[in-house]
């Protein structure tokens, strides 16, 4: 719907959706959204994938009416490499403002309508699931549009872009590429060169040397992370720099102070902070499996052994068009110095003043791409939220989502209708030495239409090769409980402890 062709930069933009509905008998009555990922653009199969239930089982197989949207681009065809490739749908108002929020509203609106048509029947409930970009949808639409969803699973949100991932990867960036040394062959920093894969191993086992028993159980596991600070990780990264020639077993002074530097957040000149910390966790190695590529590695380095850094593109190719008001007109290949000379040390703390509206650009990214909490018209309304944030999230920072939900709770009584998950070691929505596959449709159902608030649930570990015991369970903990050993039982079982 709403094709149309930019008077901007001349290309063809429409919201896509799909829409699928049981037939009559199986439709359980229910309307069920999924989110995005990334800057969207991509058309998702409208099944309603639950990373957490049986492999074959979805949203969609068990009876919702499912919806899913591009958010009004396509990768496949607003890709100009001569115009910011993939994100040059941010030099577009109406393409931009529908990634933000429109492109949400009008798919929710026609799929609800479709779905009335079809059954003859409004959906009695409706849900919204997503993780990252998704997950920041999911809290869009109980914050802008409270009416539309009965309850929401917001997963890693994105819900300060502006906060996290732009001026911190930028500033992250910076930070290694001045670590680097020789330029790949694309004349880039060679931020993949500067920590070997058995360097992060090493950082991995110094936060558990310092964490891990903080919970009541060594584990390999970190599940206290505020008490997991840069205080105690920092002696255990000390103890391993190298006394002379930098060898397999050790790191060097530069690598812990600038990894530190990193994992503090970023600051302005002034020293005010504009993004979140990052949190220490065991999860930044994640590399049983030889899946070390899905942790901290991937988003912030490449592999050590590719040709070029690919971190600087992983970041930078679609922020920069719309974080940025107005945004850059730059060839893709242009977009990773761009970034490496971006100001932010002269960024204000204050995000809101950072990314204001400009000319036709009439959304304030610095406003409308931040999350402030849900308020009181969803919750009055008995919209309820199911948050939940790996503590080794290389992408966007669980410290942001904790603010979160604090600024949501100091709002309202937050845990009237939000209950926030942290996941121990998982990296950004799945992966990493975690039980991160779990479900929360469920409970959260049960939570909106039979008033039973959720308190554990219970996860597996995906990845049978991160744990001695490949079924390795532990109960998820409405934050700030933690799960504490009961101190009898299989400690790799998750009825062996409690969320205390
Ligand atoms: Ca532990």
């Amino acid at each position: 719907m709403n094709d149309r062709v930019s008077p901007v930069n001349g290309q063809r933009y429409a919201i896509k959706f799909n829409l699928r509905m049981p037939s009559s008998s199986a439709w359980n009555g229910r309307f069920f959204m999924m989110g995005g990922g990334g800057t969207n653009g991509a058309l998702g199969d409208a099944r309603g994938p639950l990373p957490g239930a049986g492999q074959t089982e979805n949203a969609l197989s068990r009876g919702f009416a499912v919806v899913s949207t591009d958010s009004g681009h396509d990768n496949a065809t607003n890709n100009d490499p001569n115009d910011g490739g993939t994100g040059s749908f941010g030099r577009d108002p109406q393409a931009r403002r529908d990634y933000y929020f429109d492109s949400y509203d009008h798919v929710t609106q026609a799929g609800k309508l479709l779905v009335q048509r079809f059954y003859g029947k409004t959906a009695q409930r409706s849900y919204f699931v997503g993780c990252s970009e998704g997950g920041r949808e999911a809290l869009l639409m109980a914050e802008r549009y409270p009416t539309y969803y009965d309850g929401v699973i917001s997963g890693a949100p994105n819900l300060s872009a502006i906060r996290s991932s732009t001026p911190q990867n930028l500033q992250d960036l910076a930070k290694l590429a001045r670590d680097s040394g020789i330029p790949d062959s694309n004349g880039l920093p060679s931020i993949h060169k500067t920590y070997s894969d058995a360097d992060i191993q090493l950082v991995s086992s110094a936060v558990l040397k310092a964490c891990d028993a903080l919970d009541g159980l060594k584990d390999g596991m970190v599940g206290h992370p505020q008490a997991c600070t840069a205080a105690l990780v920092r002696p255990e990264l000390d103890r391993l720099i190298c006394s002379g020639a930098k060898g397999t077993n050790c790191l060097t002074a530069q690598q812990v102070a600038t990894l530190s530097e990193i994992m503090a957040g970023t600051f302005n000149s002034r020293g005010q902070r504009i993004a979140w910390e990052w949190s220490w966790d065991a999860g930044i190695g994640g590399s049983a499996n030889g899946a070390v590529n899905q942790g901290w590695r991937s988003w912030f380095l490449g592999a050590f052994g590719g040709a070029v850094s690919n971190s600087l593109k992983l970041f930078s190719s679609n922020l920069a068009y719309v974080a940025v008001t107005p945004p850059p007109v730059l060839k893709v290949t242009e977009i990773p110095n761009w970034w490496l000379n971006y100001d932010y040390r002269s960024l204000s703390a204050d995000p809101v003043v950072n990314y204001p509206a400009s000319g036709i650009y009439t959304d304030a990214p610095g406003v409308i791409f931040t999350a402030y909490g849900a308020g009181d018209e969803f919750r009055n309304r008995g919209g309820k939220i199911l948050a939940y944030h790996g503590l080794s999230d290389p992408a966007i920072p669980f410290a942001g989502t904790v603010k979160w939900f604090e600024q949501t709770q100091a709002k309202t009584n937050a845990q009237d209708f939000v209950r926030f998950y942290p996941v121990p070691g998982m990296n950004h929505c799945v992966g990493g030495p975690a039980t991160d596959k779990f479900e929360m449709l469920t409970p959260l159902v049960d939570w909106v239409e039979k008033g039973i608030a959720p308190n554990a649930i219970t996860a597996e570990a995906s990845n049978p090769a991160y744990f001695a015991a490949p079924n390795r369970s532990r109960p998820l903990c409405p934050f700030p409980a933690v799960p504490t050993y009961n101190g009898t039982g299989n400690v790799d079982s998750a009825a062996s402890f409690s969320c205390r």
